[in-house]
């Protein structure tokens, strides 16, 4: 029998790690961190539930309360919040899995309930995100943003740095950066959102520092190693636009390129939703820059899955929603097992309902 062709159910070398298969958690937003944007106990139990995904990225989780842009949601910048994390990272690798945790910045994607002092949300230009936010468990307007001064960007570099620093007192094996989805790194990116004159606008080269100055701040704390990042060259989310995406993507796939991180995480399309909206954008052409880890994402399934890992089009595949509610999902792929639905009434906000009690096959079968 040949063993030519990885398959989605052989072990992965990521860095230090070394993955049980190629199957990874993406992160996913649920809104349950109780006081203080701590994450609760019931998520180490959801967590720990998932542990034989080959990784888990933890979901999105604010590196300040500047960064925060929807209601509960956890933190990474408070020793309450480490405290809570460690409870999270110590289950999962009791159970033999990884897990790295994303740091975000929303940037724009605010409203002044969550901002320190009741401020205006912070973004690279004072430019309202037409997209809606979640805060007073209900659905609100974005704030309008102010543009951020120059002096004040060395203070959020700061931030994502010490966010990785507790990322590591946590317990996790590494961070991934969340420079996608239209949030602050994204904002930077685009000049939808960048009308900047100073050194973070204007060029391709500008819009793209802010990004690279981060890698560099989260590198320089806890190594390439452990550090990935997540990007989304098409989406259309959260009201963000690009003239010419392309190009800058190329350059900043250069740039990683320099910097090694240890993978690059592509949302290949709309996020939640359809794979195919940007077909003259070539993904092709990012990988050809860079020669790390490749993760994809985007509305996978089984057959999909395995057919781009047998062919080499990747080396991880992550699952967003089927994870929700399967914790099990690794053993029904394999098993080519029927998927449990998801219930989209208990995706964000609430409690155990719709987290930590979707069965796995065998509780089924009991
Ligand atoms: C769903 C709801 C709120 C935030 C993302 C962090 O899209 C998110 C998110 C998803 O990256």
């Amino acid at each position: 029998m040949s063993q030519a062709q990885p398959t989605l159910f052989d072990s992965f070398k990521l860095g230090a790690m070394t993955l049980a298969n190629r199957i990874v958690m993406a992160p996913l937003t649920r809104n349950r961190a109780v006081a203080g944007f701590v994450p609760s106990d019931l998520a180490a139990e959801y967590y720990a539930q998932r542990a034989s995904a080959g990784l888990i990225i933890t979901e999105a989780s604010q590196i300040s309360q500047q960064g925060q842009g929807y209601q509960d949601t956890p933190g990474i910048y408070s020793d309450a919040q480490v405290a809570g994390w460690r409870k999270i990272t110590d289950a999962v690798h009791a159970r033999g899995g990884h897990i790295v945790i994303q740091l975000w910045h929303v940037g724009r994607v605010s409203h002044t309930v969550l901002q320190p002092g009741g401020g205006a949300p912070v973004a690279p230009s004072a430019i309202k995100a037409e997209t809606k936010t979640f805060v007073n468990n209900d659905f609100a307007e974005t704030s309008m943003p102010r543009a951020l001064e120059l002096a004040e960007i060395p203070g959020i570099i700061a931030d994502y740095r010490h966010a990785a620093a507790n990322a590591i007192k946590a317990g996790f094996d590494g961070v991934e950066l969340h420079a996608a989805n239209g949030y602050l790194v994204d904002q930077f990116l685009r000049d939808g959102a960048n009308q900047r004159t100073d050194a973070y606008g204007g060029s391709i080269e500008n819009r793209a520092r802010f990004l690279l100055e981060v890698m560099d701040a989260l590198i320089a704390e806890i190594g390439a190693d452990r550090t990935g990042l997540r990007l989304s060259p098409v989406t259309p989310a959260n009201g963000l636009s690009d003239s010419n995406p392309q190009p800058l993507f190329n350059y900043v796939m250069e740039e990683l390129e320099k910097r090694h991180p240890v993978y690059v995480h592509m949302i290949e399309g709309a996020t939640q939703g359809p794979r195919d909206i940007a077909p003259d954008f070539s993904f092709a052409e990012l990988r050809k820059r860079y020669s790390g880890a490749w993760m994809v994402n985007n509305g996978y399934d089984l057959a999909l899955a395995r057919e781009v890992v047998a062919a080499g089009g990747a080396d991880l595949i992550a699952f967003g929603r089927a994870f929700i509610s399967n914790p099990d999902l690794v053993e029904r792929l394999r098993r080519g097992a029927p998927l449990n639905e998801l219930d989209r009434a208990t995706l964000y906000g609430g409690g155990a309902a719709g987290y930590t009690d979707y069965p796995t096959l065998d509780q089924l079968a009991a």
